[in-house]
């Protein structure tokens, strides 16, 4: 089955990839069709994953699975949530963006790093049916940042009972935990188990 993945973020991309391969699933990514990015005008990450994957799949006429996703401090009442994108700036500097995340929690205390980091996955069809799906993972934030690994703010983030950033571990362990992994779980046990 042909599947276009609603995506310009390359990282995101190499993960859906990689957690969709042992279902036989083959992608291509919305910048090879040349789909337009849709402003993310939604309140929530699922309100965005479904405007992303519904403009795909109507103009692309063919389904469409779009990825939001963010990281959630708690201290910063979910910041920067829906907009983690978007505090890396047009040069997408995710360096500043995670001190960004450090600069705001400075005088919070140690007790205010527990943050979780939210995917919603949304399967659309061309005949403007949807399917949405989301998950989370929890854990704490360390600064400074370790790890050249995966993307966005993994750098600072230590899921609960690991000692490892998502950052510094293996990819295959972060497939095996992340908020992307659960959304894929159920998305494969909806839609493409058989
Ligand atoms: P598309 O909308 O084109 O998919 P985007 O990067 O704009 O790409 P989002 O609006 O969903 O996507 O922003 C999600 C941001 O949240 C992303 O840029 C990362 O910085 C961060 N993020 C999401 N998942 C992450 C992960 O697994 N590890 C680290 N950061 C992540």
């Amino acid at each position: 089955t042909g599947l276009i993945v609603a995506t310009h973020n390359p990282g995101k991309l190499r993960e859906i990839v990689e957690l969709l391969a042992p279902y036989g699933v083959h992608v291509s990514s919305a910048a090879e069709h040349g789909l337009p990015e849709p402003e993310e005008t939604g309140t929530t990450f699922l309100a965005n994953a479904e405007l992303k994957a519904l403009a795909a799949a109507l103009a692309a006429g063919v389904p469409a699975l779009s990825d939001d996703s963010g990281l959630a401090v708690d201290a910063l009442g979910g910041a920067p949530g829906i907009y983690s994108a978007r505090w890396a700036g047009p040069d997408k500097d995710f360096a500043a963006a995670m001190a960004r995340v450090e600069h705001e929690l400075t005088d919070k205390g140690a007790a205010s790093r527990r943050a979780h980091f939210v995917c919603a996955l949304t399967l659309a069809w061309p005949d403007g049916h949807y399917e949405s799906f989301e998950g989370r993972v929890s854990g704490t934030l360390t600064f400074p940042p370790r790890g050249d690994r995966g993307f966005g703010y993994d750098p600072i983030f230590v899921p609960d009972g690991m000692s490892q950033t998502f950052g510094e571990m293996h990819e295959a362990t972060k497939h095996r935990i992340s908020h992307r992994a659960r959304a894929f779980g159920q998305l494969v046990e909806a839609c493409f188990a058989s």
